[in-house]
């Protein structure tokens, strides 16, 4: 037969909408699959998720794909094949060379540093975030760590030092497994800029994320070194530093109260697992610190070291950001000792499904979301509105439901409702209430600040109704 046209990836890339057509890649083959988009059984969304490049990281993720027949709709789409000189070098000289392969649904907020969301809509298929999505928040470059020579500096009570291999490590203490979602601080951070504009990342609603744990806990870890359970009468603190390193050699660092590390409810946690597999790169491999209920920041990454201390990490992510002001409060004036770090997180609830904008049609919608608590604090109720407020309904919560005191994870909700007839426009509100009957606040305003963190008004999506 005719052979078909040769394109680069740069050139499938170029087709990424309904407007330029819709290309993808699957092995060494390119599609048009511009006309299969509305007839997916998976749904227009997702679908496009893939567009102007290759399909494999998401058939990976939905096995549904793997069927002779998925491969027959396919090939009857097929436009080219991808020339053969297609292999991209790793540029020289570039500190972010060396960081991982990444999954090519993620909405990527910075490349370097790698910071980057999973589209709302993929966050809440599932109740453990596939390691592949899972929101990334990287300050530095990932670094390379050889397991075998790896050692954790551990600094004992008067200075002295031990270093722990994995092998010991996993070997010495016993392994412990907790379902605990991480939030970043910036999380819905962009909602602030709307109001006024803050400094940092524009993250959307899913710079968070939920997995199964694994490693041992930090209290034995802590105990072997020679710390006692009970806390002296001064404060302490546990510092933790990463292995990531700037251009002057100052690595990422944190700390959390001394009672925290050593609580026994508090399962902190040295991980070296991460929903069953070897902990990723990008999310601290070998060894990270996972902090239940607390903001994200503390969960230090690529763990090298950690020590006691009467005073916080002097790190600039302890001292200098991660902490929240007034409204009042500008870059002229805000005064960084003036308020504590940030640890545990207020409560949380935003929607994912249906997406801002989304033409949603008459008859029955279904709205889905998650809502999580800090410190334990398990969610009680999520109520939705799609009024703007005016009517409410309870959503129905899904997923684990852990010990009160110890819910480290968030619920997924979802509520099926009637769309009001006539509607040609919904708004649709989210709240959640917390064990403690916390509540989110109603608008970002009044909880507007300079750095855009704590972000935790209702969240509102607006659709419109359409046949
Ligand atoms: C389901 C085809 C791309 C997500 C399906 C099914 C087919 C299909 C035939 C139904 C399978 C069955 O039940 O037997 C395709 C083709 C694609 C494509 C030809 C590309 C040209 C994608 C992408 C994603 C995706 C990129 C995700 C980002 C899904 C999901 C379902 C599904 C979640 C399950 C829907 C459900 O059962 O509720 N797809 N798909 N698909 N697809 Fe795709
Ligand atoms: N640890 C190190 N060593 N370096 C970092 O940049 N980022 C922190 C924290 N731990 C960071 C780190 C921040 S701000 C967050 S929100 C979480 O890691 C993100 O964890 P994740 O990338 O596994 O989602
Ligand atoms: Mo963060």
């Amino acid at each position: 037969g005719v052979p078909y046209p040769v394109f680069t990836r740069q050139e499938v890339g170029q087709h990424r909408s309904l407007a330029e057509r819709v290309w993808v890649t699957y092995g060494s083959e390119v599609f048009d699959i511009t006309d299969f988009v509305e007839l997916h059984p998976g749904g227009k969304s997702k679908i496009l998720l893939a567009a102007g490049g290759a399909l494999e990281p998401f058939w990976a993720m939905y096995a549904v794909h793997s069927q002779e027949h998925v491969l027959e709709i396919l090939q009857a789409y097929k436009v080219g094949e991808l020339s053969p000189e297609e292999q991209s070098q790793p540029s020289q000289g570039d500190p972010y060379s060396g960081d991982p392969p990444r999954h090519p649904a993620l909405k990527v907020n910075s490349l370097k540093p790698f910071n980057a969301e999973p589209p709302a809509e993929l966050l809440t298929e599932n109740y453990l975030t596939p390691n592949q999505l899972f929101f990334k928040r990287n300050h530095l470059p990932v670094p390379a760590v050889d397991p075998a020579s790896y050692r954790l500096q551990l600094e004992g009570p008067g200075g002295r030092v031990l270093a722990l291999s994995l092998p010991e490590l996993k070997r010495r203490f016993p392994k412990h497994e907790v379902t605990v979602t991480l939030q970043c601080a910036g999380n819905r951070r962009s909602e602030m800029s709307r109001v006024r504009q803050v400094k940092g990342l524009e993250w959307g609603v899913a710079a968070i994320s939920t997995a199964r744990w694994g490693g041992v806990r930090l209290r034995d870890v802590l105990a072997h070194a020679g710390y006692a359970e009970e806390e002296e009468a001064e404060e302490q603190h546990v510092c933790f530093e990463g292995l990531d390193k700037d251009l002057s050699g100052v690595a990422y660092g944190a700390s959390i109260p001394y009672r925290t590390a050593m609580g026994r409810e508090a399962d902190v946690l040295l991980a070296y697992e991460m929903n069953g597999e070897e902990l990723p790169r990008d999310h601290g491999y070998p060894l990270r610190v996972v902090v239940p209920g607390v903001v994200g920041a503390r969960s230090v990454k690529w763990l090298g070291r950690v020590s006691v201390s009467r005073e916080e990490s002097p790190s600039h992510w302890q001292r200098n950001d991660y902490k929240g002001f007034s409204p009042a409060v500008d870059w002229d004036t805000v005064d960084f000792t003036t308020a504590p770090a940030i640890q545990e997180l207020p409560v949380q609830s935003a929607i994912t499904e249906p997406t801002p904008g989304a033409a949603v049609p008459p008859g029955e919608l279904t709205v889905k979301g998650y809502a999580w608590s800090g410190g334990g604090r398990g969610v009680v109720r999520v109520d939705v509105s799609l009024d703007g407020g005016r009517t409410w309904r309870v959503a129905e919560l899904m997923g684990e439901e852990q010990r009160p005191g110890r819910a480290w994870a968030w619920r997924l909700w979802q509520l099926t409702a009637p769309v009001p007839p006539d509607a040609a426009e919904l708004n649709i509100v989210c709240k959640a209430v917390d064990a403690s009957y916390n509540v989110q606040p109603d608008t970002v305003e009044p909880i507007w600040n300079l750095r855009g963190v704590l972000s935790n008004a209702w969240h509102r999506v607006r659709v419109t109704v359409a046949e």
